[in-house]
């Protein structure tokens, strides 16, 4: 097969060449990074002053990593590398806890992320030919803006729709003949409960593509939109820190997602020991902006866990691929002493005939005891049927759980689209237990 690439003499570079440019960007980043007061302590204290010790991409190793705190603390200028004049626009982020980040961005650093953008569209197949309806939201949440630049870089019609809404997106897909969407998979399994609320057949529509991403989702649900809406869904993976979506994205072959190279030095870290883990061994994602010259980010914590997905992949693009994001570190539940992830308990949901597109987890205490509710909604269909269906649906749903994550969980069973839904990223836990 004939790859489509947006750049083909990156994308398809030799590995020495890509490692070499890599070394020169990371020396211009630590140049740039060197500007900032955040960063002049912080290398100084490991004796780096000067971008021109930097001899081997392994002296990145040397270099102390982010986190978000440190984003948090320097917040609003101390991270900024260049002079305000030089800043087109910049992105904040407040999170759940509230403190807010901001990542600044030069005309350049503008055009690179686009560049990036478009490289993904274009891998997974699609091309000015296609309508692009962009279902995330515009404004600081870098989805809506992050894609419209590429996708229009492309010259894909753009239809910058922002999210929610469902009945006026179901109008434009119709009117337009939309045939590529953006959205979180939450909020495209919900807008599939809206077309056949609305006796709308999904698989009438034009739609053949859907770039998924924005939250953590399993292999079932990716398959389960595959096959409501008969198209193909492509895996979409990026954080404000390191701009927004453009970081890594699955190919035609979906067989995890490239990170382009050139613009990141991906490290996988053991969370608790700091030390970075062998290939394809699971941790946490470390970044390095290597083209970012207004907020430069030196080993930035995702937080974010996977691993090298092994192999190699049939476009024969060099960079490397991530595995599906299995979560964050501090998404983890421990319930009774047992570790799960949300995504476990999702992947086994979607695996059941009859078990719809939403569901929540929620936990609570007991006495000294956790107590695991998992809800979930089901076909309608199934609340006409005899009552003993419903009872043997929730036994097998909770004995299916228990041997995935070794947890039994009540189960409730609750009609289509009565659970509460969100149209950007799902809140899907609901943890209840008096923190400590
Ligand atoms: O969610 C950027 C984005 C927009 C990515 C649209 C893809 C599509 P933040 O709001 O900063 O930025 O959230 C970033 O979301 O650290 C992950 O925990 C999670 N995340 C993003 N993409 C995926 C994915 C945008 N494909 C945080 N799978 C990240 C799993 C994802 N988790």
């Amino acid at each position: 097969m004939n790859t489509p690439a947006w750049n083909p003499a990156i994308e398809f570079m030799e590995r020495e060449a890509l490692e070499r440019l890599q070394l020169a960007s990371l020396r211009k980043t630590v140049a740039w990074a060197l500007k900032t007061p955040f960063y002049r302590q912080r290398l100084a204290e490991v004796g780096l002053t000067r971008s021109e010790d930097i001899i081997s991409l392994r002296d990145v190793r040397n270099m102390p990593y982010t986190t978000k705190e440190d984003l948090r603390e320097a917040y609003p200028e101390g991270l900024l590398a260049v002079d305000r004049e030089l800043v087109v626009r910049l992105h904040t982020s407040s999170g759940t806890t509230g403190a807010p980040t901001v990542i600044y961005h030069t005309q350049g650093d503008i055009d690179s992320w686009t560049e990036l953008v478009a490289r993904c569209v274009v891998a997974t197949g699609a091309t000015r030919r296609d309508v692009f309806q962009n279902m995330t939201g515009y404004g600081l949440f870098t989805g809506g803006l992050g894609l419209h630049y590429g996708a229009e870089q492309v010259g894909m019609l753009v239809i910058p729709a922002s999210s929610g809404n469902s009945s006026r997106q179901v109008r434009l897909m119709q009117d337009f003949r939309t045939t590529v969407v953006h959205a979180t998979p939450s909020y495209l399994l919900h807008l599939q409960a809206v077309l056949v609320d609305e006796d709308i057949d999904p698989t009438d529509l034009a739609l053949q593509k859907a770039f998924i991403g924005a939250e953590p989702h399993s292999e079932e649900t990716r398959r389960r939109i595959e096959s409501l809406f008969d198209i193909k869904a492509y895996n979409s993976y990026g954080l404000s820190e390191m701009n927004g979506p453009g970081v890594a994205f699955e190919c035609l072959h979906q067989t995890g997602l490239h990170l382009w190279e050139d613009a990141y030095i991906l490290e996988i870290i053991d969370p608790q020991t700091l030390q970075p883990l062998a290939e394809e061994e699971p941790g946490e994602v470390v970044l390095t902006t290597l083209q970012r010259q207004a907020t430069p980010l030196l080993r930035y914590r995702t937080r974010d866990l996977s691993h090298l997905a092994g192999g190699y992949c049939p476009c024969g693009r060099v960079h490397r691929r991530l595995a599906r994001l299995q979560g964050r570190s501090d998404d983890l539940l421990i319930i009774n002493g047992v570790n799960v992830f949300p995504s476990q308990i999702e992947s086994t949901l979607m695996k059941v005939p009859g078990v719809g597109t939403n569901y929540l987890i929620q936990i609570e205490k007991r006495g000294s005891l956790d107590r695991l509710l998992v809800k979930t909604e089901v076909d309608a269909s199934l609340f006409a049927s005899h009552p003993r269906t419903l009872d043997k649906l929730r036994e097998r749903i909770s004995e299916l759980l228990r041997s995935a994550i070794l947890v039994k969980p009540a189960v409730e069973l609750h009609q289509p689209r009565s659970l509460p839904m969100s149209e950007g990223k799902a809140r899907r836990v609901v943890d209840l237990r008096p923190a400590f």
